[in-house]
């Protein structure tokens, strides 16, 4: 009888024991399976995580059996605020309920039967993994791409901390803070930078040859936004004196005839220096106004739009005419240059503004109706007239520069990356600053010091400026102190998969900086397959590849990409098809079932769910059914086992069977459609109970492995009944397509549609072949006889249609 619990427990150990899934060091060939590491929150492993886990279990498996030394590891990106916050509301220190998580989650993963080689194992809290992180930074800072700015961040109150725009959404118009939905507002602030913007260019390209999902790669360049535009310089009229001149940025330059106002962002610097005495009062009141709005308001078609006068103009660099400068919101200071040429006549915000304050609305591309925003034929615009947009552009922007009044400038979305977190629980910065704030780094590793109870401490420093004793520091006779602030989680899980590659069995790690650790990285990089969710499409994978990047630039890592194949797994959502919360009670807790139903049977079922890509809702229905499948799988091989294997009994229908499906299961595991591998090994296992008996156990013993890469713990179970080596030892059989016995396959025929006929053929036809036969039979041939055939439709091996005349 089946028993899951006994047979599980028993080849856990066994592998526990044996190192058998040791990173392998023999074979040229190599692979490298990648999981996004989790983060040990306190409920342990949910369905989700399990879906992604099985999928790089199985292609683990399968390289293996394939003769690739894989490298296979998991680890916890295990700083972070939920672990602060817990230990701030329990007055706890953070470590030991991380680790108390992470001993969790390690026992889930084994429980389930993952293929990691623990030995591997990584914890971004561990100071000689985060001496690393730390070096990472200080190269960094060597480079000039870690600087510390007084900018306006992303201030969230409720968490005490400051936010990178990644980790804020806007819900109802309202920024809120990814994690616990508080309030976001805008504020000055002192922060580190990381200079991420200096690596737009080669993040945008470096996508390219990437295999990744095209959407996602889509989101990434919409996240980095770059814009090719001019920048036109505009000289105001009121200051000849003091040569005022203001910069707009526009990607349509061919427009410029069209401008009847310029728009400045509400904090431009200039909007001081050009409000006249007339405007002043109703500018610093317009600019309390727009403090309590956030981007998205601000920039939003359908919102109304609002703005002033500011009184003085600006002369036209062609024309001469004289332009309004007007200020307005939806002009973003973090963008272009903060300041836009107002096109009323082609371009959309524009037109609704002049709308709004009754501007002038000029028509100068030919169009039936304006707003017209696409390109054409220009008129009103004296130089460029007659042209389209690119001649009118390199018209005009020949013209300007003659004269010292415009430039190609490149724009991006993109900024900086704030890098600062008032926080207890994250990597300290390997700094020192003296009494002027001169920034010293630190050679050696700066550890997070213990403290007992972590209170934040005001607005502007993290809990650390409460630990005096490790703040402040004396060194000949110098005072300096460190930085109170930690890094963002998302410091340690954007180099994590090198770390792997550096970890030694003894827990050590080879440095990054090393000759051995080069070795290493030409061996194993980049990763060949990373499966995680899509909620990192833009955070975690950007800041990865910006630090990859940067690796490589320093010589540190052979590979421009560290990812060349992701996928993102879909979500599992409850069984009412709502997303699996808390609050819904929806939520599906694996631990239960890998009690009740076993892991194999919890792998298989999440496997056979539906295509990985794709969300689909638990059904505790259909995981019974995976179970008695795999029930039934260990029936048949006790019952043949048990004297029904004949070698008197030959049967090629088997042999072809058995041929059939190890290249079905290839081809569908290559191709990560898991859901079809397991449907056609369910088509075999029900063949198989149609047998009496069968000539050899050799079937038996290849259907095994092709199983153990989805049930591990029953293949294994397998293999022991039918006496042979556990899966370590075997390889991935060989299918002999000799012995596939192929059956004809027939086609109905139609003529105009109407089914007249039938035909057999075989697979290896060409679709000539299929159609010149098929005219051959008499049942066609009649029916075609003096008609003329306008047309032949045939879809692979389903339907023929003759469309006569
Ligand atoms: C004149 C113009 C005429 C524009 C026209 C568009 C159409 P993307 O493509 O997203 O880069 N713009 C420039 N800086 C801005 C800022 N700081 N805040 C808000 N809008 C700004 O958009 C570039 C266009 O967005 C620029 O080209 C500018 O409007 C506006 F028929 O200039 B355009």
């Amino acid at each position: 009888m089946y028993k899951h619990n006994e047979i599980e427990q028993k080849w856990r150990k066994f592998w526990a024991e044996n190192k058998s899934f040791a990173t392998g060091n023999n074979s040229n060939k190599k692979a490298y399976i990648l999981d996004m590491f989790p983060y040990p929150s306190g409920m342990g492993l949910h369905v989700g995580h399990l879906e992604g886990y099985t999928a790089t279990d199985i292609i683990a498996r399968y390289k293996r059996l394939n003769g690739f030394d894989v490298l296979h590891p998991i680890g916890w990106d295990a700083f972070g605020l939920p672990a602060e916050q817990y230990a701030i509301k329990t007055g706890n220190d953070p470590e030991p309920f991380t680790l108390k998580n992470i001993a969790n989650f390690r026992r889930q993963l084994q429980a389930m039967g993952f293929s990691y080689d623990y030995d591997k194992e990584v914890n971004t809290t561990d100071p000689k993994f985060y001496i690393w992180t730390q070096w990472i930074f200080k190269e960094m800072y060597k480079q000039g791409l870690a600087s510390i700015e007084e900018i306006d961040v992303n201030w969230c109150e409720g968490l005490g901390t400051v936010l990178a725009n990644e980790e804020i959404l806007e819900k109802n118009g309202i920024k809120v803070s990814e994690r616990g939905n508080f309030p976001v507002v805008k504020k000055p602030m002192k922060q580190w930078v990381l200079k991420i913007t200096a690596y737009a260019d080669k993040l945008l390209e470096g996508l390219e040859d990437l295999d990744w999902p095209e959407s996602l790669k889509q989101l990434q360049r919409n996240w980095i936004g770059r814009s090719k535009g001019h920048i036109v310089k505009w000289n105001i009229s009121s200051s000849e004196q003091q040569k005022l001149q203001l910069s707009t940025f526009t990607t349509r330059l061919d427009t410029i005839y069209g401008v009847t106002a310029i728009v400045i962002s509400p904090e431009h610097p200039l909007l001081q220096k050009i409000t006249t005495a007339k405007y002043h009062d109703d500018i610093s009141n317009y600019l309390k106004e727009v403090k309590l709005k956030n981007e998205l308001e601000r920039t939003s078609l359908n919102k109304d739009k609002t703005g002033y006068f500011t009184g003085s103009y600006a002369i036209h660099p062609l024309t001469n005419e004289l332009i309004p400068i007007w200020v307005s919101d939806y002009v973003l200071m973090s963008y272009g240059s903060g300041a836009v040429m107002c096109v009323p006549g082609h371009d959309q915000r524009d037109y609704e503004f002049a709308k709004k304050f009754d501007l002038r609305i000029k028509k100068i591309i030919e169009c039936d109706e304006l707003p017209f925003l696409g390109d054409g034929i220009h008129i009103n615009s004296d130089i460029a007239n007659g042209l389209d947009n690119a001649g009118a552009v390199k018209c005009i922007f020949n013209e300007l520069k003659a004269n010292n009044l415009a430039d190609e400038k490149v724009s991006y979305k993109l900024r900086d990356w704030i890098f600062s977190r008032q926080r207890y629980w994250g990597e300290p910065f390997p700094v020192l600053f003296d009494e002027e704030n001169n920034i010293y780094l630190v050679k050696e590793l700066v550890e997070l010091p213990k403290i007992k109870n972590i209170k934040p401490s005001g607005t502007t420093s993290g809990p650390l400026a409460n630990v005096e004793s490790w703040m402040n520091v004396e060194i000949n006779g110098k005072k300096y102190h460190h930085d109170t602030n930690v890094m963002p989680q998302w410091a340690g899980s954007s180099w994590y998969y090198l770390a792997y590659i550096l970890k030694n069995p003894d827990g050590s790690y080879t440095p990054l900086n090393s000759s051995e650790a080069k070795k290493r990285f030409e061996e194993w990089m980049p990763v060949d397959l990373y499966i995680g969710g899509q909620e990192h499409a833009v955070l975690h994978l950007l800041y990865a590849r910006f630090w990859h990047r940067f690796l490589f630039d320093l010589g540190i890592v052979n590979t421009k990409e560290p990812f060349t194949k992701l996928i993102n797994q879909g979500l599992i959502m409850g069984p009412d098809g709502q997303k699996m919360s808390k609050s819904l009670g929806n939520v599906i807790n694996p631990d239960d079932f890998i009690l009740s139903h076993g892991a194999d049977s919890l792998r298989v079922y999440e496997m056979f769910m539906g295509p990985l890509v794709e969300s689909k809702s638990w059904s505790t229905d259909s995981l019974n059914g995976i179970r008695r499948w795999i029930e039934k799988i260990y029936n048949i091989f006790e019952y043949f086992v048990k004297g029904n294997i004949d070698i008197n009994n030959s049967n090629n229908e088997l042999i072809s069977n058995i041929n059939k499906l190890i290249l079905e299961v290839s081809e569908n595991i290559e191709k990560t459609k898991f859901n079809i591998a397991i449907s056609k090994m369910m088509v075999f296992t029900n063949y198989l109970t149609s047998l009496k008996t069968i000539p050899s156990s050799f079937v038996l013993k290849q259907f095994a492995i092709l199983l153990s890469p989805f049930a591990p713990f029953l293949a294994e179970e397998l293999l022991f009944m039918l006496n042979e080596k556990p899966i370590q030892y075997q390889t991935w059989p060989y299918a002999d397509e000799t012995k596939i016995i192929i059956k004809n396959i027939q086609i109905g025929i139609q003529i105009n549609g109407k089914v007249r006929s039938q035909i057999e053929i075989l697979p290896n036809w060409s679709n000539e072949e299929i159609i010149e036969n098929a005219k051959k039979l008499d049942n066609v041939a009649k029916w075609l006889q003096g008609h003329e055939i306008v047309k032949v439709i045939y879809k692979d091996f389903k339907i023929l249609n003759f469309i006569i005349k």
